[in-house]
């Protein structure tokens, strides 16, 4: 971009900060206008769109992303939290758009209705990185690249575990009444992990998934369902809960009614994210498994930013790396775990 060109756009953010952070409306979660002067005109500016607060995990997701998009690593980070509404994240989108950032990186809370505006982000040239989930759209040119977890596989190790523990309990034979709480409807996580975890279920003939219901992600909305659930159905063995949020109202919910988790227990506790909270209930036996989702997506973003400043290609998709969590081995990783 020539210095001109520079100039105007830095201008340009100057004042949507101005106009956005000033009291109404729309709030950036980040830098303010005194942290912009006219020596920052190198920095990199990334505008993200990240889709809520609803987790431990997004937490750590925003984290992640805060600590290396800093004025010391080069970058102006324009951070907006869409609050769960797909509708605020576009709006997020059109005025980075107008803001003219150097690059754009969101989490799309479901995967349709995008189309639209990655069209305007790809007209003014500004390349998309897809954080967490991802988009379905026909031009896949709409976005450069995506980073984050192998939902089906995480789906598909919770269930492969599940039948791990239901042999070592020597319960192979016996009828296992499954509740599934998932995540935000049409959201790539709960896509992938519910499909993940059908197709090894679909393999044990003795596995009846009862209830699958949506919990949002979230420990109230988690608490309330699983509460209705206990009431309704009196044998549950297993609580399939794709993530640690949910897992902990859920758990609440049982605790009221006197129902308790774990191999000892009435319910066996399958979890995802593993945030140090819900690992500590690992150690406990609480939760049986706790299949990790890594939340730690910054770090690879600002590889893949590096990589297309140098000109170079990047591939279309990047997976981080995970494990799952049971009692054998969570020993050796509470510790160091910092969300
Ligand atoms: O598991 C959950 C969060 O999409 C992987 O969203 C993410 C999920 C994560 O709110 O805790």
């Amino acid at each position: 971009m020539d210095r001109k060109k520079k100039i105007i756009k830095r201008c340009a953010i100057l004042l949507l900060i101005l106009v956005f952070g000033s009291g109404c409306g729309k709030q950036f979660d980040t830098e303010t206008e005194d942290d912009y002067t006219p020596t920052d005109e190198n920095l990199i500016v990334v505008g993200v769109s990240q889709v809520g607060s609803e987790s431990v995990w997004r937490t750590a997701n925003s984290n992640s992303i805060q600590q290396v998009f800093t004025k010391e690593n080069g970058y102006f980070l324009i951070f907006d939290n869409a609050r769960q509404k797909q509708e605020n994240q576009i709006k997020a989108i059109r005025s980075f758009i107008s803001q003219q950032v150097d690059y754009i990186v969101f989490s799309p809370i479901t995967e349709f209705g995008w189309e639209t505006v990655l069209q305007e982000a790809k007209d003014a040239g500004i390349p998309v990185i897809l954080m967490d989930r991802q988009v379905k759209v026909s031009d896949e040119s709409l976005y450069t690249t995506w980073v984050g977890s192998d939902f089906e596989k995480e789906g598909e190790l919770a269930a492969q575990y599940l039948a791990e523990l239901v042999e070592k309990n020597g319960r192979t034979k016996e009828e296992l009444s499954i509740v599934v709480l998932r995540g935000t409807d049409g959201s790539t996580s709960e896509i992938g992990r519910s499909e993940g975890f059908h197709k090894v279920a679909a393999e044990h003939e003795n596995w009846h998934i009862v209830e699958e219901i949506d919990g949002e992600y979230t420990t109230t909305k988690a608490k309330e369902i699983m509460k209705r659930v206990l009431w309704q159905y009196q044998d549950i063995d297993v609580l399939v809960s794709q993530n640690d949020d949910m897992t902990f109202g859920a758990l609440e919910a049982m605790a009221d009614a006197d129902i308790t988790p774990g191999e000892e227990g009435d319910i066996l506790v399958i979890s995802f994210d593993a945030v140090k909270s819900a690992l500590e209930l690992v150690e406990e036996g609480a939760i049986s498994v706790d299949v990790e989702c890594n939340p730690e997506q910054g770090v690879y973003i600002e590889e893949i930013i590096a990589a297309l400043q140098a000109g170079e290609k990047v591939e279309k998709a990047y997976y981080v790396p995970e494990k799952v969590f049971t009692k054998d081995n969570v020993g050796r990783y509470l510790e160091s775990r910092t969300y």
